[in-house]
């Protein structure tokens, strides 16, 4: 997603999230800023002062900021903080996972993004590759011996050596003229599941980069939209949701949101710049989980939700 937008919005994580409304199966810190009842309302007077066009344009950008579902059902985990560690505030992290206890994150951005490995106790990066300033770097997930990075609007991913950050191949990952986008990426051991910003996740084949299936995730009944950075863990597939501190955790094959963490109480441990959380990671060797977001200046292992 755009950085300046992040950015912007990073204001809002200073605040908790909004409780969930079971009623309406509604949530997001953008609940102040416009309700549903508003934008009917807006309809309303709009047909009365004849100003159809003038509101039907507010509503359409009401309609950006309409709550989002997020799993009204479900488990709901503590944030139990284990180890918390520096991170460098500088990166809008974008993707992240663990491959042999080193970090390989991706930081967004156009003319500044780059992918690296970190040292996971220090922060320090141990090597940094930059992209070509036309690509805005995603999410990215390991298969064997390399990584997929996606980027944000080209269409256009990178395939990297693990061990050295060599860039081997360039993939495409849309059909021509497509507008779906690139966000986050995580690996089943079979395939990869892919994100847009929207309530679907692809499947995509591990060699060809082939679309197969559409994961369309809900909770309640409802679709639980604006999903970002993934990681695969034990059988479900763990989610950021853009502009809220929530990881809810989705049954691959049903699509359901069966859980959540609630990551906010993180906040008070952060600097007050701290962007949106936004950065799963699982090491399977240890069972640590990691968390962190854009702009952080701290990366978390938390405890592993049990089901
Ligand atoms: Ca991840």
């Amino acid at each position: 997603m755009p950085l300046k937008n992040s950015t912007r919005l990073a204001r809002f994580t200073g605040q908790r999230p909004v409780a969930l409304n079971r009623s309406t199966h509604i949530f997001s810190l953008t609940d102040t800023l416009v309700r549903p009842d508003e934008i009917a309302w807006s309809v309303a007077t709009a047909f009365h002062a004849n100003h159809i066009f003038f509101w039907s344009f507010v509503c359409f950008l009401a309609a950006l900021f309409i709550p989002n579902a997020v799993c009204a059902e479900g488990v709901h985990f503590p944030c139990t903080v284990i180890n918390e560690y520096p991170h460098d505030a500088k990166t809008s992290t974008q993707g992240l996972f663990v491959h042999e206890g080193t970090l390989y994150e991706s930081s967004g951005g156009y003319r500044r993004s780059f992918l690296a490995t970190v040292e996971l106790k220090t922060g320090r990066h141990i090597r940094s590759v930059p992209l070509p300033g036309r690509y805005f770097a995603e999410g990215m997930a390991t298969q064997g011996d390399h990584l997929r990075l996606l980027t944000w609007r080209s269409g256009t991913g990178f395939i990297y050596r693990l061990d050295t950050l060599e860039k081997l191949e360039t993939f495409a990952y849309r059909p021509r003229f497509h507008t779906m986008e690139g966000w986050g990426l995580a690996f089943d051991g079979n395939n990869f599941i892919l994100s847009s910003g929207t309530d679907r996740l692809t499947v995509y084949t591990p060699k060809e980069f082939t679309p197969i299936s559409i994961i369309r995730v809900t909770s309640n009944g409802k679709p639980v939209r604006q999903l970002n950075e993934l990681e695969y863990i034990n059988g479900m597939v763990y989610a950021n949701i853009w502009k809220s501190d929530i990881v809810i955790m989705i049954d691959p094959k049903t699509g359901h949101a069966h859980g959540q963490i609630d990551l906010s109480p993180l906040r008070k441990r952060l600097s007050p710049s701290s962007g949106v959380a936004n950065g799963i990671a699982y090491d399977a060797h240890s069972k640590r989980l990691y968390v962190t977001g854009k702009h952080w200046n701290k990366l978390f292992e938390i405890a592993l939700p049990q089901f």
